[in-house]
C-alpha cells in the first residue's frame, strides 16, 4: 500500500476511526493534518473502546502518531487524553507520538471566547464543539499564535501573550465575557513546557525521511468535506481545510506525497450543530436512524441530525475532496427499512440543481430530490463478504457508486474491525 488520505464525505461521524484504525495496521505512520480536539474518533478493539479526539489513531495499533501543524492543539487536553488512555492500557509517549513545533496552541481564552461567542449568536450558533477551535485559527492566521515551539521560549512567550491578551480581551469585553490575565497563562504555559517539549519535531523532516525510506503514511482527517472552511455549508463549518488538499499543506509534505485519497460516507445521513441538512428527517424513520445508529456526538455527547443518503451532496464532495474510493459504514442501520430513498439533486425556488448552491438562502431553500428504493428484511449486520449481502442492499450500494461518480471500496457492517467487506 503506498500512502493513503482518508478524509469524511459528510458532516463527520461517518466512521473514520473504524476505517482509519484498519488502514492503520498497514501504515507505518499515522499523521492528524486539521481540526483538534473537536474531531471524536471511536476505536473498538476486542472488549476495549477507545474514543480519541486529538491522538491520530495509529497510537491504538501501535504505530507513530503524528499531530502536524495544521491541527489546533490544546496541551491539557492532550495531557488528559494520554492519561486516559494509558489507563486503558495503551503506552503513548515522545516515543510514538510526535508533534510539529509549528503547530499553534489552543489556550484557556480560545474556548472562552468561541462559547461567548456562540452565546452572543443565540438561535443563530453554529452549534460549536466549544472547543476553542475557530478562534485558534483565526489567531493562527492572524500571526498571534503561541505555538509548540515558543514553549521552549521565554521571552517570545511573554511578548506573544502581551499580543494575544490585547486582541482577546478587547474582543471578550465586548461580549460581556471574563477577561485574562497575563501571569496566569503565562504561568500555565510555562509548566506546561517540560510536559510537551519532549515530543515536539520538525515533522516535516520525519515525513520525508520516511518517503525516503519506503515508510507507509496514513493523513489521517477529521471532520468532513461538508465543514471545510472553503467548501463546506458556510459559516456552519469548522474552520479548516478538511479536504484531502490540506493534507499536504497540514503536514508539511508535497501534494504527490498524499497518495490515495479515500472518502468516508455513512450509508445516510447526519450532522451535529446547525446549519443546512436537506435530507433531515424529523419524522420516525429519522428518529430509527438514531436510534439504531446510536447517532451522539463522542465529544460533546449531542444527539445528531439523521437523513436519507444525500449522493448530490457526496459527490459535491467526491469531486472537491479529491476523492478516489469510498469507504461505505453503518449500512445495518439500515437493516429492516421497507424503502429507502436517496436524494439525487436539489430543487431551489423552483430550479433543479445538481450541486448545492453557496448563498446561505439558497441552501436553506434547497428541496431533496430523491429517488426510491427497495429496501431489504435480511441482516446486513456483521457480513464479511458480499455474498452475505441480501441483493437489495447490494443494488443500493451500486446505485449509490453511479450518483456519487466514485468506487465503494469498503463496506463496513457493524463497529468490529473485522466487519469490514474490501470490494475492489
Ligand atoms: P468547531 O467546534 O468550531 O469545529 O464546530 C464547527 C462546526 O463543525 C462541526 N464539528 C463536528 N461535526 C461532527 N463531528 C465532530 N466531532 C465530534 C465527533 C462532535 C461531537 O466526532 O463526534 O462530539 O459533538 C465535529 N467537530 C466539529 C460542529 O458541529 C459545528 O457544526
Ligand atoms: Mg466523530
Amino acid at each position: 500500500m503506498a500512502n493513503v488520505a482518508v478524509i469524511g464525505a459528510q458532516w463527520g461521524d461517518e466512521g473514520k476511526g473504524k476505517v482509519v484504525d484498519w488502514l492503520a495496521s498497514r501504515a507505518d505512520l499515522v499523521v492528524r493534518f486539521q481540526g483538534g480536539h473537536n474531531a471524536g474518533h471511536t476505536l473498538v478493539v476486542g472488549n476495549e473502546t477507545y474514543k480519541l479526539s486529538l491522538l491520530p489513531s495509529g497510537v491504538v495499533r501501535g504505530k507513530i502518531g503524528l499531530i502536524g501543524n495544521g491541527v489546533v492543539l490544546d496541551p491539557e487536553a492532550l495531557l488528559s487524553e494520554i492519561a486516559k488512555v494509558t489507563a486503558q492500557g495503551l503506552k503513548v509517549g515522545p516515543e510514538n507520538l510526535r508533534i510539529a513545533e509549528n503547530v499553534p496552541l489552543i489556550l484557556p481564552l480560545h474556548p472562552a471566547l468561541d462559547k461567548a461567542r456562540e452565546a452572543a449568536r443565540g438561535g443563530d450558533k453554529i452549534g460549536t464543539t466549544g472547543r476553542g477551535i475557530g478562534p485558534a485559527y483565526e489567531d493562527k492566521v492572524g500571526r498571534r499564535s503561541i505555538r509548540l515551539c515558543d514553549l521552549a521560549e521565554p521571552g517570545t512567550l511573554s511578548r506573544k501573550l502581551d499580543e494575544l491578551l490585547l486582541h482577546h480581551n478587547s474582543l471578550l469585553r465586548g461580549l460581556g465575557a471574563p477577561e485574562f490575565e497575563k501571569q496566569g497563562l503565562l504561568d500555565g504555559l510555562l509548566a506546561l513546557a517540560p510536559k510537551l517539549l519532549p515530543y515536539a519535531e520538525a515533522v516535516w523532516e520525519r515525513l520525508d525521511e520516511a518517503r525516503h525510506s519506503g515508510k507507509r503514511v496514513l493523513f489521517e482527517g477529521a471532520q468532513a468535506v461538508m465543514l471545510d472552511v472553503d467548501h463546506g455549508t458556510y459559516p456552519y463549518v469548522t474552520s479548516s481545510n478538511t479536504v484531502a488538499g490540506n493534507a499536504a499543506a497540514g503536514s508539511g509534505v508535497g501534494p504527490d506525497a498524499v497518495g490515495m485519497v479515500l472518502g468516508i460516507a455513512k450509508a445516510y445521513s447526519t450532522r451535529v450543530g446547525s446549519g443546512p441538512f436537506p435530507t433531515e428527517l424529523h419524522d420516525a424513520v429519522g428518529k430509527g436512524l438514531g436510534e439504531r445508529g446510536r447517532e451522539f456526538g463522542t465529544v460533546t455527547g449531542r444527539p445528531r441530525r439523521c437523513g436519507w443518503f444525500d449522493a448530490c451532496m457526496v459527490r459535491q464532495a467526491v469531486k472537491i475532496g479529491g476523492i478516489q474510493g469510498l469507504a461505505l459504514t453503518k449500512l445495518d442501520v439500515l437493516d429492516g427499512l421497507s424503502e429507502l430513498k436517496i436524494c439525487t439533486g436539489y430543487r431551489v425556488r423552483g430550479e433543479v440543481m445538481k450541486r448545492l448552491p453557496f448563498a446561505m438562502e439558497a441552501q436553506a431553500a434547497a428541496e431533496p430530490i430523491y429517488e426510491v428504493l427497495e429496501g431489504w428484511s435480511g441482516s446486513t449486520q456483521g457480513a464479511r463478504s458480499y455474498a452475505q449481502l441480501p441483493a437489495a442492499a447490494v443494488k443500493y450500494v451500486r446505485r449509490i457508486e453511479e450518483l456519487v461518480e466514485a468506487p465503494v471500496v469498503l463496506l463496513s457492517t457493524s463497529p468490529d474491525r473485522d466487519d469490514t467487506i474490501t470490494l475492489r
